[in-house]
């Protein structure tokens, strides 16, 4: 049975107080906070079995390398992937889209497409940018909407012959859409495009099923999952990873190295240069089993009751202006307030021990289509309350009091 009170004992930092008040944690989408059991896990690796993976004889070497190989099971059972091979650990989601982006350089050229979504944050944008410089590929936008939903119809319009990549996020940081991946994915695949899926958002509140959804690239991080930071994973079908070049050399990537050449080791190593994060990735496989007993469902369900219960409230106050409407939407509110800058709500808030993201949250774009500098943005998780929701909109009400 899910009960909230009882999960929130699991994390030691609700517990503390932020000027003087009890802290309302509400920058979920940021980053989550970390349950006992994974900082558990942390303690336990650096004081039992810290050495590097994968090179040792010794047995300290074989534990942590048992560890961190579990750990890459977790995730693949979790994410449904058909081998543990197809999950490659790395540094987060950033890295995992520079990663296969970096990887695209040998399979572009002049005159193909790749198409990226309005809804995107800038570490799903920038790199392919970055991409396109460096093939002369060309960069399309699937539009949006005002409730900040993508024009399907447009996307259609956009796919061609010459499409070989798209890549969109699976939910929205800014607004909390959910976008319609299957639909996104079955249409790129019609046309022979491959299809990334940024599911940095989507991971806290769902499961996905990579062979369900048929995806080519699904990447995460684990800091939104009640995780640790530096640490996230890509998942590829293997025939894609070993299509692409490695992205970094270095030690445990390799087959065999001279001076005249090196041959590269198989999937995942070739992908994993250098001496990974070890800690991160045993306790990203701990998070994961930490929000599973919880399970995604439970999550889903109560989340949504805290942003209809959230969004009502918030509505009820004059001069509020809720951007990111779908119907579709997971438990993000970013907002404003008349002409009030969102960092001067921000601060007012963070008086009251209220903790929210304000500004543009890295998507650009987004703020240049309704026209405004940024938003107040409250993201809620499974282990906040009602009441810590009648707090915000006390403390929002103050703000607007304060500043008007
Ligand atoms: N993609 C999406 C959709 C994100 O929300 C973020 C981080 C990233 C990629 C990058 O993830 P990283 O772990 O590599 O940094 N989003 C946010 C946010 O909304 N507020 O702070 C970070």
């Amino acid at each position: 049975m899910f009960n909230v009170q009882d999960i929130r004992k699991d994390f030691p930092i609700l517990s503390r107080k932020v000027n003087g008040k009890p802290l309302v944690y509400f920058d979920n989408a940021a980053t989550s906070q970390t349950p006992q059991q994974v900082i558990d896990t942390i303690v336990d690796y650096y004081s039992n079995y810290n050495a590097n993976i994968h090179r040792g004889v010794h047995t300290l070497s074989q534990e942590a390398t048992d560890l961190y190989e579990q750990a890459r099971q977790n995730i693949q059972a979790h994410f449904n992937a058909k081998f543990s091979h197809e999950i490659i650990l790395t540094s987060g989601t950033t890295h995992s889209i520079n990663l296969v982006a970096n990887g695209f350089s040998s399979l572009l050229k002049k005159g193909d497409d790749i198409i990226v979504s309005a809804l995107e944050h800038h570490s799903n944008i920038v790199p392919w940018q970055m991409l396109c410089e460096r093939t002369g590929a060309h960069l399309k936008v699937i539009p949006m909407n005002e409730d900040g939903e993508l024009i399907m119809e447009a996307y259609d319009k956009l796919l061609s012959k010459n499409t070989k990549l798209v890549f969109v996020n699976h939910i929205s940081n800014a607004l909390g859409t959910i976008n319609p991946i299957e639909t996104i994915i079955e249409k790129a695949h019609a046309v022979g495009a491959a299809v990334l899926i940024d599911g940095a958002q989507a991971c806290p509140h769902v499961k996905p099923d990579v062979q369900k959804l048929d995806v080519d690239f699904y990447v995460a991080s684990a800091h939104k999952m009640c995780g640790p930071t530096g640490v996230g994973m890509l998942y590829g079908k293997a025939s894609w990873l070993n299509k692409l070049p490695p992205y970094q050399g270095g030690g445990e990537m390799i087959a065999e190295v001279t001076f005249e050449k090196t041959t590269y080791a198989s999937l995942p190593h070739k992908f994993e240069a250098g001496t990974p994060n070890i800690a991160g990735g045993i306790a990203f496989g701990a998070a994961i089993k930490y929000m599973n007993t919880i399970g995604f469902e439970a999550i889903a369900a109560y989340e949504n009751e805290l942003l209809h219960y959230a969004t009502e409230k918030l509505l009820q106050i004059e001069g509020l202006k809720i951007y990111g409407t779908s119907e579709s939407k997971t438990s993000v509110i970013s907002f404003n307030l008349n002409n009030i800058h969102p960092y001067d709500v921000g601060t007012i808030l963070d008086k009251l021990g209220i903790a929210v993201r304000t500004g543009h949250h890295c998507a650009q774009p987004i703020m240049d289509f309704y026209k405004i500098p940024g938003t107040v943005r409250a993201s809620f998780a499974f282990y906040n309350t009602k009441k810590e929701i009648d707090a915000l909109v006390e403390g929002v009400k103050k703000a607007k009091m304060m500043l008007s």
